[in-house]
């Protein structure tokens, strides 16, 4: 089972960022079982250090930088953050389902991404 994390809002259970809907549209779109885990934006560090989870990026200063979306998979005991490195984890893993990143468009994806997301820390 995969264990998803997504990051609480005031009202329980809703699910508001823009970046973890794109993971929650992955495992949907894939169709793989999943447990929401809601954190908050203070606690998201020590959740990820506790799941043994790495960092998804540094920040300006050159620290660990902890973000969600993240997941746990059990059933390969792995803990990744980023929307675009757990697309393309679960495509490697769970090939049988459907495509997220069809190949040969992973430069294309990650151009998008940069260009729409980026922004310095
Ligand atoms: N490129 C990352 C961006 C993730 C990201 O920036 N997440 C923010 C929420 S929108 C976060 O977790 N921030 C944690 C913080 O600011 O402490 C992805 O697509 O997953």
């Amino acid at each position: 089972m995969i264990t998803f994390y997504d990051i609480a809002s005031t009202v329980p259970g809703m699910a508001f960022n823009h970046n973890t809907w794109k993971t929650r549209y992955s495992l949907n779109y894939k169709q793989i079982p999943y447990k929401t885990e809601w954190v908050e934006y203070p606690d998201i560090e020590r959740v990820c250090k506790k799941i043994g989870i790495p960092p998804s990026t540094k920040k300006a200063d050159g620290s660990d930088y902890y973000t969600l979306p993240a997941i746990y998979d059990a059933s390969t005991n792995t803990g990744i953050s980023d929307s675009l490195v757990i697309a393309a984890y679960l495509d490697k893993t769970y090939p049988d389902k459907p495509t997220l990143l069809p190949a040969g468009t992973e430069a294309l994806h990650a151009a998008f991404v940069d260009a729409a997301f980026h922004h310095p820390l």
